[in-house]
C-alpha cells in the first residue's frame, strides 16, 4: 500500500552543533569531557568537523532528496565572553543557511541545544535567575543578524530534559545502592570529578549549573522563561520566523493500576509547561521510545524487548501517540524536531524509520496539522556522555578521513522524501 503524503511536507534530518561541529572550544561540555575522571567516555575532538564541511553535508542531504534541515546554532561561539559577539562565528552560520538556500533546503535551527559559553556557567549558568535575560540577549543578536534567513526556530532543546535525567538518576542510585562496592567506587570518582570541576569553573561543585545537570524547580522555571523572553525578543528582530521550543517526549503508557503515575508523568514531563507555549506559533516534539507505568511507578521495558545501542525499547509506535497527545494539548502546528534509533543495523533503522511514519502519516490523515519529520540524526555523531560509539546517523563517517558513507537506510529515507510516499 501507498501512503502518500502532504504536497508541502517537510522531510529532514536533524544534527546539533556541538555533536558535529568539533571544536567547541568555548563550551562548558569542551570543558567538562577535558576533566580529570570526565564523565565522558571520550572527547569530542573534531566531531565529523562539519564546521568546515558543512556544504559537502548540505549538498549530500539534498541529493538525498530531503527538503529540510534542522541544525543549531553554537552561543559559545557566538558570545565567547559574555557581551562580545563573534562577527566570524555569525557568519559561518550566515553561510551555512546559504547553503541550504542554494540547495532547496528549509533551515529549521535551534539556538540552545545543550552545550552554552563557558562564562555563562561561571556566572550560575541556568540556576541564575539572569540566564533568562543573558539567553534572550543572545538570540536578539543572532536573529537580528540572520533571521530574515530563517523560517523556523526554536529556542530551547529539550527544554524538560532534567526531568528525565533525574529519573533516570534515581534509578541509578537505587540500582547502585543495592551494589555497596559500585558505590564506593562511583563516590571516589566523584570526588575527583568535583574537584575538577571546581577547578575548572571556579566554583563550589554544586554550583557548576551546565544544562544537562540536576534542576532545581527555580531553575527549571528559568528555562521556560528563557524561553518566554527569547520568543519575545525574536518577534521584535524577526517578526515572520516561526517560534517554538522542542521538548523530550515518551509515549506514556499505563498497565492496570498504573494510571496514576502514567497521568502524573504526563504532568510532571509535559502538561504543566503548557502556558509557557500558548504563544508559540509550532511545536517541536522529540520521541524515541514509550515509558509504561505500573501501581508500583515506572516499569522496565518488557522482557525480551528488542532494544537499541541505548538501551531504549525499540518502539517506534510511540511517535504516533505523542503526536496526538501533544495536538491534543496544544492545538499547535507540530515539527517532529527528532526521532530516530542508535543501532549498527541498519536494516533496524530503516523498519524504525518506516513504521514512525506510520503512525505520523495516521495523524496527519486525521488532520492534524504535523508539518514535518526531522529524523535523528542526518551523521552518526557525538551522543554527548557516551561518545561517538552511538550510532543514530543515516550517514556514517570515517572519522579518520571524515569520509561520509551514507546508509541504505538514508537512501531509502531519501526516497520517501523524494517520492512524498511511503510503501507499508
Ligand atoms: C537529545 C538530544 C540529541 C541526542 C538524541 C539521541 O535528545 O538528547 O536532542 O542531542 O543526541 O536525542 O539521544
Amino acid at each position: 500500500m501507498k501512503l502518500q503524503f502532504p504536497e508541502n511536507f517537510y522531510w529532514g534530518a536533524s544534527t546539533a552543533a556541538h555533536q558535529v561541529e568539533g571544536n567547541n572550544t568555548n563550551s562548558d561540555f569542551w570543558l567538562m569531557e577535558h576533566l580529570e575522571g570526565s564523565t565522558f567516555n571520550e572527547k569530542s575532538g573534531d566531531a565529523v568537523d562539519h564546521y568546515r564541511l558543512y556544504r559537502d553535508d548540505i549538498a549530500l542531504l539534498a541529493k538525498l532528496g530531503l527538503n529540510a534541515y534542522r541544525f543549531s546554532i553554537e552561543w559559545a561561539r557566538i558570545e565567547p565572553e559574555e557581551g562580545v559577539f563573534n562577527e566570524a562565528a555569525i557568519m559561518h552560520y550566515r553561510d551555512v543557511l546559504a547553503a541550504c538556500s542554494e540547495h532547496g533546503i528549509m533551515p529549521i535551527v535551534t539556538l540552545h541545544h545543550f552545550t552554552s559559553p563557558q562564562w555563562l556557567i561561571r556566572a550560575g549558568g541556568w540556576e541564575s535567575p539572569d540566564t533568562p535575560a543573558r539567553f534572550a540577549r543572545y538570540c536578539e543578536r543572532v536573529m537580528g543578524e540572520l533571521g530574515e534567513h530563517i523560517p523556523y526556530v526554536c529556542t530551547i532543546n529539550e527544554a524538560n530534559i532534567s526531568i528525565g535525567i533525574a529519573k533516570i538518576m534515581k534509578r541509578y542510585q537505587s540500582s547502585a545502592n543495592a551494589q555497596v562496592g559500585i558505590n564506593t567506587q562511583f563516590m571516589a570518582k566523584m570526588e575527583t570529578y568535583n574537584a575538577e570541576l571546581t577547578k575548572a569553573f571556579g566554583l563550589p561543585a554544586q554550583e557548576v549549573h551546565s544544562f544537562l545537570m540536576a534542576r532545581t524547580e527555580a531553575g527549571l522555571a528559568n528555562i521556560f522563561r528563557a524561553h518566554v523572553e527569547a520568543r519575545a525578543a525574536i518577534r521584535r528582530v524577526s517578526p515572520h520566523t516561526q517560534i517554538g521550543i522542542t521538548m523530550s517526549l515518551y509515549d506514556i503508557q499505563a498497565q492496570p493500576g498504573g494510571e496514576e503515575n502514567a497521568a502524573n508523568a504526563l504532568h510532571e514531563e509535559f502538561l504543566q509547561f503548557l502556558p509557557y507555549f500558548e504563544e508559540d506559533d509550532f511545536f517541536g516534539l522529540q520521541n524515541y521510545t514509550r515509558a509504561i507505568y505500573g501501581p508500583e511507578g515506572y516499569l522496565a521495558p518488557p522482557e525480551g524487548a528488542e532494544k537499541t545501542q541505548m538501551g531504549n525499547e525499540f518502539y517506534p509506535e510511540g511517535l504516533e501517540a505523542v503526536v496526538r497527545y501533544v495536538f491534543k494539548a496544544t492545538n499547535k502546528p507540530i515539527i517532529i524536531t527528532e526521532n530516530g534509533i542508535a543501532t549498527d543495523n541498519d536494516e533496524r533503522r530503516k523498519a524504525y524509520i518506516n513504521r514512525a511514519l506510520e503512525g505520523v502519516y495516521a495523524c496527519v490523515t486525521d488532520e492534524i496539522p504535523v508539518k514535518g519529520y526531522m529524523h535523528w540524526s542526518l551523521i552518526d555523531n557525538f551522543e554527548w556522555q557516551l561518545g561517538f560509539s552511538k550510532r543514530f546517523g543515516l550517514i556514517a563517517v570515517d572519522r579518520s578521513t571524515q569520509e561520509r558513507l551514507p546508509k541504505p537506510s538514508a537512501i531509502h529515507y531519501g526516497n520517501i522524501a523524494r517520492t512524498n510516499e511511503l510503501i507499508v
